[in-house]
């Protein structure tokens, strides 16, 4: 099911003509370069306890997704509500803590992105969503190597401790809020037209990134309706040096001699992508 794609290979010459398009994701966001608007994120149920989520190892990153609807609701100064789903989140991370994230922020290169990944509400499922051009929103944030472990990402951890080591493995978790992945300021944070970051690479995602602040239950994000849209936190989120490790444990192959045991799932990140003529812009 996920296709036979690798990092460090040319995608578009291996059939994925859409990662050679001109607003591909990650990108290199610089605060001084980006236009300050006002912009608010109202978030519904982030802090609510999810009681029953799952945890997936498979092949290219963890994945944890939940039983629960999240509805997020997303809008902005001179527009309609968009309403956006959250799906399910996933790391990229480094084999060493130098490289990892997708993105960069003015210059800065974490050793982790995560990716909180949202379909349109007017669609009726993710994969209905994904190739649509207003299809999908993509909350991001770096994570940054701490003497101290994050208590909150100590709780998710544990879980991400307990991520199955190989390929296609899954496993029930405990409870544990979305909002404690992200950073404690949501402002400033970036917004921008992108893509997937990988095969099949759709410009479906308008991607925001969090600078620094949060207002609990809701927020805000302006979408052009014929776009998708990523968002990235400015703010970093602390990781303890021994969680960062965990990751890097996680195997791309199945339980099984012949097929990569030994292979770990790391540098799971994209190259840089041309900005081209995309306009970035950042939350005042
Ligand atoms: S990202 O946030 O831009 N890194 C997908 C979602 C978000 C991002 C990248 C990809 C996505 O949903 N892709 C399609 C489903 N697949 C298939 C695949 O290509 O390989 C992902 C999956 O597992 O669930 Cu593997
Ligand atoms: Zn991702």
């Amino acid at each position: 099911p996920h296709g036979h794609w690798h990092y460090g290979t040319n995608w578009p010459h291996h059939g994925y003509k859409k990662c050679g398009g001109q607003q591909q994701s990650p990108i290199r966001l610089i605060s001084s370069d980006a236009t300050g608007e006002e912009l608010h994120l109202n978030f519904r149920n982030y802090r609510k306890p999810i009681k029953l989520a799952y945890i997936e190892n498979n092949g290219h990153t963890v994945q944890i997704g939940f039983s629960d609807k999240f509805i997020i609701t997303v809008y902005g100064s001179a527009s309609n509500f968009k309403p956006y789903i959250f799906k399910q989140l996933h790391f990229h991370w480094g084999s060493y803590n130098g490289v990892g994230s997708e993105h960069t922020i003015d210059g800065y290169r974490g050793p982790l992105e995560i990716h909180l990944v949202h379909y349109n509400r007017k669609y009726s499922s993710f994969d209905e969503a994904a190739d649509k051009t207003d299809g999908l929103m993509v909350l991001g944030a770096l994570y940054k190597i701490s003497s101290r472990n994050n208590r909150f990402m100590s709780t998710v951890m544990s879980l991400v401790r307990s991520v199955p080591k190989y390929k296609d493995k899954a496993l029930i978790l405990q409870s544990f809020t979305l909002r404690s992945l992200l950073p404690s300021r949501l402002k400033p944070f970036f917004v921008y037209d992108g893509s997937l970051t990988t095969p099949p690479c759709y410009e479906s995602v308008h991607w925001y990134r969090m600078k620094s602040s949060f207002h609990l239950s809701q927020y805000i994000i302006r979408n052009n309706e014929n776009n998708y849209f990523r968002l990235v936190f400015k703010n970093t989120v602390n990781i303890g040096n021994a969680q960062e490790k965990q990751f890097r444990k996680c195997r791309s192959g199945d339980n099984n001699r012949k097929t990569g045991l030994k292979k770990t799932i790391s540098n799971n990140f994209r190259p840089l992508q041309a900005t081209n003529e995309r306009q970035i812009t950042i939350s005042a």
